[in-house]
Parts: C-alpha cells; structure tokens; sequence
C-alpha cells in the first residue's frame, strides 16, 4: 500500500473513491483501492467497522457459513494468524475478527464513523459524484463504492400501539452494546427467522417467560456447532488454498457441492443417509443435498419429510410441533436457519408459543402484546421483523443520475442491474452484494472480494483508456436481468413469500433479487465481460 493520505488524482475532488459502509465489503474496498493508490474516503453510520456484526449484536447471533470460509482470502498472513475458536463464530468474535483486520490494514483513518450518506448526484461536466452526508458535509468524489450491506435497513413493523409499550423495546438489527439481561423477565418476541430463531433459546435460558410471535414458522437445522481443535486447525491451515479455490469454484461460495446424481437413481437407504449427513453438515447446507432440491417438488417433498420429522423428533407436544413445521414453503426456499436448540425451547414450561395465523395481533399496549384471544403482559419485547433486504438501503439514499432519477425511481419496478454490480442512468457508481448479485445466497465475504476487484478492474480500465466515466447500458441491463429472473424462475424460490422475493415489504415488487445461478458462473459470466473489453458497459469522458 501507498501512504495514508494521498491527494486525489483530480485536485477539484475530495477523494478519487468514496465508499460506503465499513463491514466486509466496505473495509475490503477501502483496502483493494488505497493499494491500488487511489484516494479514498470511508463514510459509515456506526462508531466503529464490522457492519452487519456491529449491528446485530442480540444474544446467540452466528454466522451460518463456517468461519474458516466467512473470512477473507486476500491475505495469505491474515488467514494464517487469525485463529478461529469455533466451527461457527459468534458475533464477537467476528467483530472482533473485523477490527483485527481494520487495524491490521490501518483502515479505520480512512473512515468518518457516526455519518451517514443521505443523497449524491452526478455532475456530468466533472465526471464526479457530489455527496451530501447527513451532518451536512459535501464530499466530491470520482467513483462511489456503495457497500453498506444487502440485510442493513431493520423493519419496524407497522403494528397498532407500537409506542405505547412501557417496557424495555428491543430490535436485534440494533442491539445495544451494553448488557441486556433477561434474568425474571416476561419477555415476548416478535418475528421466527434466522434472528428471532438464533436468541430465543438463550433469552429462554434466564427469563421467568418467553413468549415467541410466530406469524410463520421455518424451517431451521441445527448448526452442529464445535470448538475447532488445534489438530484440526493445522490441517485446515495446510489445505486453506484449496479450500478457496473449491469456494470460488462453487454454487454458494464455500467448498461443498451437491451430490451430482438424479435422486431417483439412489435408492432409499443410501438417500436416507446422504440427507442425515447433510443434515448433520448444519444449516443451509441441508438445501443443497441434491441437484434437483429447490427446482423439483418431488425431490423438496422428500427433504421437507425428512426436516418435519427431525421437528417432531425434539418437540414434545404434538400439536406444538404442528404449528413449528412450515407448510408454505418448499424447504431452502426461505433462507434455512440455523439454529442451537430452538426446537428444544418449546419444550420448556417457560416457553409459549403463540401462533399469528390463529390469533393475530391486534394491538401492542402498554402492558404487552394483545391478540384477538388473549392478552401477553412483557417486561421486554423483541423486534427480530427483518429487513427491507437488498434494495431498502441504496433507494434511502437520494442518489440521481445525470438524468435526475433517483435509484428508487429506476427500480419502483423491481432492481435493473448490470451483474448486480452497475445501474443504468447512475454513472461511477458501484452496488457491492447488491440484486442482481448472487450475494445472499454465496458467501458474503468472498463474493465481496470478487465484486470489488471487479469494480476496481473497471476504474483502471476506464482510465487507461482515458475516459472518466463509465456507465452500464440500459439494454445489457435489460439483457442480465431478465437472465437473473429466468433462472430464478425455473426453480421453487420464486414460489415463497421471502424477503429474497421482497415479499416481506408492503408495495415492493415482488421479483426474486439475487442471481441463484452461482457464484462460479456469476465469476464467469463477469470474466467474460472483461475479456470483451467491457461489453455492456458505455464509457464516456
Ligand atoms: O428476518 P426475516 P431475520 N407481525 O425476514 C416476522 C440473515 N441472518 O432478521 O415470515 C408478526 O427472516 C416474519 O414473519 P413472516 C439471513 O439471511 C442470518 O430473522 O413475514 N411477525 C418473520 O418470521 C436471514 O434470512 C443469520 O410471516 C412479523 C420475521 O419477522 C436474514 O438475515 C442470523 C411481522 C422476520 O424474519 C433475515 O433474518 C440472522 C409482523 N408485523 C439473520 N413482521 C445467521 O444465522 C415481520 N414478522 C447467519
């Protein structure tokens, strides 16, 4: 890397890269672009780095992909020294893991923490992006590396009476950094996926009672997690670059692949077995046994029966489990949770289970929960409700083209992208994980990595050629995401009401936002993009 504060190569800017967030994404951009030498300026919304790990400090938060594979590949010291303790890190430890890097890399002065980026437009005679921060600072910069998360804009939900609740109030996406304990509670919390599931066995633990809002149940696998022991960690170490090559060579980002045989030419015993192992493999792998398991409901039928009686299996009461097996959804086409213990907590007497399908809210009071049959009195109430995932936080920052569309204009009709990565009519400016990407369905971490060097390939190549400018065209828009949705579209995933889907979201289009076709053909069809000289991309000084 060059020196820490290097000018702009245009001295009319501020800073030749902007970007924004400093999660994974965001402190890898900044890194990749200070070595390439490039000016850069950190914008993020928190007082410190990690990102989605910054916010979503609630009890019992992990990762679901292991953490030997959810870190970074950049650096072959860094994924030496760094020793992860567990299979699956815990929030902690993946902080901490993001502020080791932060001051490995001496990243953080490049940032302005506690700030937020509220609208940018483009002025074309300069080529470059006039950011408006929220404080009311201006910065001019070049190119905007837009990076602050596909699951960072928390939902609150629109429930009658949500103010007038007494008690302690509590989102997991903005957990507070001081202790919360639960000890003697009446705790009640709302929302079943990944989040809800993950806290609610630990919340369970310590308070008087737990009451769980469930308006649908999902299905979750338990994470099988472990201490990673040294002899383990030495073998790991000693196969950790092909261990990346697998990841960067396969569907989801990490080194697993799906058995490559037809079901139907396996007989039962042998597919019993593939499924245990793939089950016991933990969490969302559990979707990716069988080629066919999100494209053919036979093959989702035999993998729904499997996970539904692994439910029944742990939960005791009968009709209890009746209302914990999911029957909306092909299995994997919600994100599967991954879980320790959740089952298991509805067989605990302070544990109850109120089912939203049967017994909507009604209304939140200053005592609790009021449903149409009863009344819930809580000390505390949990908010796990979601995000508006992918698209929520880039259309909440007013960001016009030269055109003078917003972002939210361009997409009131569902995300149009150039591999995810560009938008027609906003020049110079690059969407890290955003739809269009394969993103939330491969590893963050690494499809971070790609997505940057990407970006950082078309900054020098505009450059080199003399240009300033660069823009993805509207028909390769068109073209990629109407490839996105056909994809998407001869498989299960389109069939669920899922956030991937926008389904969680009153009024937003409903379109699948993530490109399902995986993270090795998303790195080809990119690769070839390049090779063409940038094909689909106008360039422009
Ligand atoms: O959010 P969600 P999440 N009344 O949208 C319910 C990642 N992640 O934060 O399904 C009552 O999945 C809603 O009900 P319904 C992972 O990719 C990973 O849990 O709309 N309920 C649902 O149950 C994950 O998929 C980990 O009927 C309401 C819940 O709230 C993604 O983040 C951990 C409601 C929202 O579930 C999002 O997960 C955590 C209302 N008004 C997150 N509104 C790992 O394990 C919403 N709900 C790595």
């Amino acid at each position: 890397m060059t020196g820490p504060n290097i000018s702009p190569n245009d001295n009319s800017l501020d800073c030749d890269v902007l970007v924004v967030g400093a999660g994974f994404a965001g402190l890898y951009a900044v890194y990749a672009a200070r070595r390439l030498g490039h000016s850069v300026v950190g914008i993020e919304a928190g007082d410190d780095v990690g990102g989605t790990w910054y916010w979503n400090r609630y009890p019992g938060a992990r990762c679901d992909v292991e953490s030997i594979d959810y870190s970074y590949s950049f650096d072959a010291e860094l994924q030496r020294d760094w020793r992860w303790t567990e299979r699956y890190a815990t929030q902690p430890e993946i902080l901490a893991y993001a502020r080791h890097v932060a001051d490995r890399f001496k990243l953080r002065r490049h940032y302005r923490f506690n700030e937020r980026v509220a609208a940018a437009s483009f002025d074309e005679a300069a080529a470059a992006w006039t950011v408006q921060l929220a404080k009311g600072d201006r910065l001019r910069a070049r190119w905007i590396i837009f990076a602050a998360g596909s699951l960072s804009t928390p939902i609150r939900p629109d429930i009658s009476g949500i103010d007038d609740f007494a008690g302690e109030m509590l989102f997991t996406a903005r957990w507070p950094e001081e202790r919360v304990t639960f000890d003697g509670k009446r705790v009640g919390i709302i929302g079943t996926g990944a989040s809800g599931i993950q806290c609610a066995p630990i919340i369970a633990q310590t308070a008087a009672k737990l009451t769980v809002f469930q308006r649908s149940p999902n299905y979750s696998v338990p994470a099988f997690n472990r201490a990673l022991p040294d002899d383990e960690w030495a073998e790991i170490q000693a196969s950790y670059s092909e261990r990346r090559r697998q990841s960067f060579a396969s569907g989801g980002g990490s080194p697993h692949e799906v058995d490559p045989r037809e079901i139907w030419d396996i007989d039962e015993g042998e597919r019993a077995s593939l499924f245990e192992n793939g089950w016991k493999k933990g969490g969302v792998l559990f979707a990716k046994i069988f080629p066919k398991q999100t494209m053919d409901e036979r093959v989702n039928a035999l993998a729904r029966d499997f996970a539904e009686k692994k439910i029944r299996a742990i939960v005791r009461d009968e009709s209890l489990a009746d209302d914990l097996i999911p029957t909306d959804h092909a299995i994997g086409t919600k994100r599967i949770c991954t879980d320790s213990g959740y089952f298991e907590t509805f067989n605990r007497d302070n544990v109850e289970l109120v089912n939203l399908r049967r017994d909507p809210i009604i209304e939140i009071t200053e005592r609790g929960v009021r449903t149409r049959n009863a009344s819930h009195d809580l000390d505390m109430l949990i908010f796990a409700t979601g995000f508006d995932a992918m698209t929520g936080t880039i259309t909440r920052v007013d960001f016009r083209g030269p055109g003078g569309q917003s972002m939210a204009e361009a997409w009131a009709d569902g995300p149009k992208t150039m591999l995810g990565l560009m938008v027609p009519g906003f020049p110079n400016l690059f969407n890290i994980t955003g739809p269009g990407s394969p993103s939330v369905l491969t590893n963050m971490i690494l499809g971070a990595e790609q997505h940057v060097n990407w970006a950082l390939g078309l900054m020098s190549h505009t450059q080199q050629k003399g240009y300033t400018m660069v823009e993805a065209r509207r028909d390769a828009a068109d073209a990629w995401t109407a490839h996105v949705d056909a994809i998407a579209s001869a498989t299960l995933f389109t069939q669920a009401k899922s956030w991937y889907m926008g389904a969680n979201v009153d009024g937003k289009k409903r379109t699948f936002m993530p490109y399902i076709g995986g993270f090795a053909a998303y790195i080809r069809e990119c690769e070839a993009v390049r090779a063409e000289g940038y094909k689909g991309f106008v360039f422009a000084s």
